[in-house]
């Protein structure tokens, strides 16, 4: 395997232009963005991301998931292609990199090598995947999922968001969604490189980070019920109050994460309270917990100590409850020859590296059961992601993108 020469580099201005063109796509209020899945926002999303493949002569393919793969030709159209990309969505409050330097930084593998007029043996493939933040419709990574095998397409097609519109009804009003059968194409490997969305590397003054494993995740969707009446007029002792049930689950969750410190972690981010009127006592409380840990056996533990503890809870109050499991994978661990790749890649270039396990969930962690797969990440400003106020530097992003290309060429096999 020809190892591509160091002064292989990507060009950062241009990477760093076109992901400045599409913060401008679905901004958020504060300097972010919010693209969420499915909406126009992200239908133009895409079409900008379409318009910057055919110019740099890939043909885009689009599965029934509605995840595009823009292709860029090898010297051998039988041989497996190699693909590299990550997600366009974003949170409602989300930051400009979350995903998008992992699809932007693979086009502009693309566009270098096209600059260089450099072939590969094994074709290349940008890949944009469909809701990986599963902030809208339920879980994350639902196309890649449903690309692993993990999920039906059928099931993801019935997820609902709050408003009750369907996944696959909305894939088709945007008008994304495509013929190919999801999962028909198969992967000679796959990298992915994404913002660390943690404050390691930043602390370790790292430029890199060589991901070898991904932590494991649990969503758990509580429903409490408990009934609606006068906050003025009812005696404290006759009060079904939900909301307070949910409280006292919720400082439930921190105890048991903490409990397996100094790796778990847990909260809820998803919180609606019913009716939620300033003078009503909650009837109603759903809530989602996460729970995540590099440790199958520990997510385990945390998800029945929190059945264990918040049906206990609610026993003693009088409320109902229910549990719904929505969403969840177990730890990952990447494929030794693709991270190999990357850490070789990062030395070759002279870039500061660690090894790294991801704290975020990745389509990546879904594709790892299908091919070959390793992630490459890079530093972000406090660690802050999930924020409108995530930030990276020019330089980290350059990075990051040099020994992703490095990664992928070299996997790719250039022809002399
Ligand atoms: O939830 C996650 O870890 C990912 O950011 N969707
Ligand atoms: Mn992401
Ligand atoms: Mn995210």
């Amino acid at each position: 395997m020809t190892t591509p020469v160091s002064n292989l580099r990507i060009n950062g201005d241009r990477l760093w232009d076109s992901l400045m063109e599409m913060a401008e796509i679905g901004p958020g209020i504060a300097g972010g963005n919010n693209r969420q899945t499915l909406t126009d926002e992200d239908a133009v999303g895409r079409a900008l991301f379409q318009k910057w493949c055919e110019e740099a002569g890939c043909t885009m393919g689009l599965d029934q998931m509605g995840t595009m793969f823009a292709r860029r030709e090898g010297t051998d159209p039988d041989a497996l292609p190699v693909y590299v990309g990550s997600h366009l969505d974003t949170q409602p409050t989300g930051g400009k990199y979350d995903g998008v330097l992992g699809v932007l930084g693979g086009l502009e593998i693309l566009r270098t090598l096209n600059d260089m007029g450099i072939k590969t043996k094994h074709p290349i493939v940008a890949t944009n995947w469909t809701n990986e933040e599963g902030t809208r419709f339920a879980p994350a990574m639902l196309a890649s999922g449903v690309f692993g095998g993990v999920h039906t397409q059928e099931w993801a097609y019935a997820r609902e968001d709050v408003e009750g519109k369907k996944f696959g009804d909305e894939l088709a009003r945007i008008g994304w969604r495509g013929d190919e059968e999801v999962g028909a194409r198969k992967m000679h490997a796959f990298f992915e490189l994404h913002i660390e969305q943690g404050p390691i590397l930043e602390i370790e003054g790292k430029d890199i980070g060589v991901v070898t494993h991904g932590q494991g995740l649990s969503w758990t969707e509580i429903t409490i019920t408990g009934k609606d009446s006068h906050t003025g007029s009812t005696p404290m002792p006759m009060r079904k109050n939900a909301g307070l049930g949910m409280a006292r689950i919720l400082e439930a969750v921190e105890q048991i994460a903490l409990s397996h410190a100094p790796h778990a972690v847990g909260a809820a981010g998803h919180i609606d309270i019913y009716p939620n009127s300033r003078n009503v006592i909650p009837g109603k409380a759903v809530f989602t917990v996460d729970f995540r840990s590099p440790d199958l056996q520990v997510i385990k533990d945390m998800e029945n100590k929190l059945r264990e503890v918040a049906s206990a809870i609610v026993g003693q109050m009088g409320l109902g409850i229910t549990f719904e499991k929505v969403g969840g994978f177990d730890p990952v661990e990447f494929d030794e020859t693709c991270v190999t790749a990357v850490r070789n890649a990062a030395e070759r270039m002279g870039y500061s590296h660690m090894n790294l396990i991801s704290g975020a969930g990745h389509d990546a962690c879904w594709i790892n059961g299908v091919a070959p797969t390793a992630m490459v990440m890079c530093p972000c400003v406090g660690g802050l992601s999930h924020n409108e106020a995530e930030d990276i530097s020019k330089e980290w992003a350059t990075a990051g993108a040099d020994v992703l290309m490095q990664a992928v060429v070299e996997t790719a096999e250039i022809v002399e």
